[in-house]
């Protein structure tokens, strides 16, 4: 994983999976349910990034919540690990197993139940993939309250078990708003529903927000209930470029509080900062005016170097193609370090300088992110992978953002890259009774191990 860290060791308490276990799981998921071509299962086993990989003889692919509830309540009983699994584009190592696991695929269950036209309000099963949950809703006049560059392979499901923030944040909120209700397996079996769609509900704890963002740890999710809001007729989207970072905030505050909240054409010359702005209304030209007297006034006033604002949809679109690209332009290099923090807007650029100095020329640091929600994403570019650059980033980035009281995961989760890292942002207290909260729901410890929680916290005698 491109550390130094000991790796770590299966938990032998866990059963090795035997050909009676495989005859049980075809016996409920039929031969196609069940696979074990060492390709298809391959493919599986690793990552979105190719960084981290597993060693799982078996995919699974129910394709109902009671194929779901018997395949866990015979893992549970046999003590078989078990990985979640959505659109495995996750970039944190939740979504495929350390050693052995069993991985289960959600992709088979991928309908939509239904759909309420007055209220915005979409049901479907938790393997439907985002980019199509999107063009059903926008048929019908509404829009997903997320959207992110893995759209056309990540699931609702996923989505919700890693808390994805994403493109539109900043204006919809985090799915722990959106999300009304959920259908949830526990690790036992259990059928926990909870998928009403009601917009109030307070009878007792919520506990469907256990599940938004426990990575797979506490439960599968199987359907879901979500608020879209309503798609707004116009869509502007501006292009502009900086050359300082304090413009960049200056410029990103103005324009939340004026205007709500590879391809041409694009700003000619190069600059140090590019900040995309995508504004949505109801009146087309209005809107319009109000971005471009914002782009004016920016350029005025030294904020904006140059900018763009797009012309129609497909240059909005291109503009979008190129934020939502870095990602994957980023694995190409080689071997990428991925952090993903919440700071202080006013620090948030800091680090990155700071980084840059660390490395020195060993590695190229970018930094880009979520400007308006704080959220930094921070990746450090080599050829290769190599301890004594990972010795320059680690733990100083992590220092660093508790330092600032920051989080060192903002919206991708903790996964297997920063389980034992949790301390740095939540206290001890917080830490054991989340463990406390894990032993309750899978006492066997057999949904995603390994992962979101350190070790010591889970067996203290393993710390
Ligand atoms: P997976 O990667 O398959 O799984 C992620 C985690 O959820 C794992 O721990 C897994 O065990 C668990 N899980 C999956 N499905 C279920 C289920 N049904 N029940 C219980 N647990 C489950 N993330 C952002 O937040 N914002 C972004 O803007 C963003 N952009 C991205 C762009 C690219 C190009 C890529 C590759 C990734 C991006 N991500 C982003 C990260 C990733 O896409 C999200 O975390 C996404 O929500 C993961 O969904 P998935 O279906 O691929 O889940
Ligand atoms: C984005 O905002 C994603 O593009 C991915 O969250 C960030 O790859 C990354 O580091
Ligand atoms: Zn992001």
């Amino acid at each position: 994983f491109g550390s130094a860290a000991e790796p770590i060791q299966r938990n032998p308490d866990y059963s090795v999976l035997n050909s009676d276990d495989v005859s049980y799981f075809k016996s409920i998921l039929g031969d196609n349910g069940v696979v074990q071509d060492k390709d298809r299962v391959a493919v599986a086993n690793v990552d979105w990034m190719g960084k981290y990989k597993g060693a799982s003889q078996l995919l699974l692919l129910p394709k109902s919540t009671n194929e779901v509830s018997k395949v866990l309540a015979y893992c549970d009983s046999r003590r078989l690990a078990v990985v979640p699994q959505g659109g495995n584009t996750g970039l944190v190592g939740g979504s495929v197993p350390v050693h052995d696991e069993v991985i289960v695929n959600l992709g088979g269950m991928d309908k939509i139940i239904s759909f309420d036209n007055v209220n915005g309000i979409l049901t479907c099963e938790a393997g439907c993939v985002l980019e199509n949950l999107s063009t059903f809703v926008e048929n019908e006049g509404f829009i997903m309250p997320l959207d992110l560059g893995a759209k056309g392979s990540c699931q609702i499901g996923g989505n919700i078990s890693t808390n994805a923030g994403g493109l539109r944040f900043i204006r919809y909120g985090s799915l722990h708003g959106n999300v009304l209700g959920l259908e949830v397996v526990l690790a036992n079996g259990t059928v926990l529903d909870m998928l009403t769609t009601l917009r109030k509900d307070n009878t007792g704890y919520d506990l469907k927000h256990l599940f938004v963002g426990s990575e797979g740890s506490l439960g599968i999710v199987t359907k879901v209930s979500i608020l879209t809001p309503a798609k707004l007729p116009s869509t502007n989207v501006a292009f502009l470029s900086c050359n300082d970072y304090m413009s960049c905030q200056l410029g990103g505050a103005w324009a939340m509080t004026h205007l709500e909240g590879v391809h041409n054409p694009l700003p000619v010359s190069p600059y140090k900062f590019y900040v995309l702005i995508e504004t949505t209304g109801s009146d087309e030209s209005y809107d319009k005016a109000k971005l471009e007297a914002f782009l004016l006034r920016s350029m005025e006033d030294g904020l904006v170097a140059d900018g763009v604002i797009a012309q129609d949809i497909s240059q909005a679109s291109n503009f979008w193609r190129i934020r939502e690209g870095i990602s994957e332009a980023s694995v190409k290099v080689g071997a990428v370090y991925k952090y993903d923090l919440s700071i202080p807007v006013e620090k948030l650029y800091d680090i990155v300088e700071e980084m840059r100095s660390r490395v020195g020329d060993t590695a190229e640091v970018l930094g880009y992110g979520h400007l308006g929600d704080g959220n930094l994403h921070l990746n450090i570019l080599s050829s290769k992978y190599s301890d004594n650059i990972l010795a320059q980033i680690e733990p100083f980035v992590y220092e660093w953002t508790a330092g600032h009281r920051g989080s060192i995961s903002a919206e991708h989760g903790l996964g297997l890259m920063k389980a034992e890292k949790i301390h740095y942002s939540k206290s001890p207290e917080a830490v054991q009774l989340m463990a406390s909260i894990k032993k309750l729901m899978d006492p066997n410890s057999i949904l995603n191990p390994y992962k979101v929680l350190p070790r010591s916290a889970l067996s203290p005698e393993q710390g």
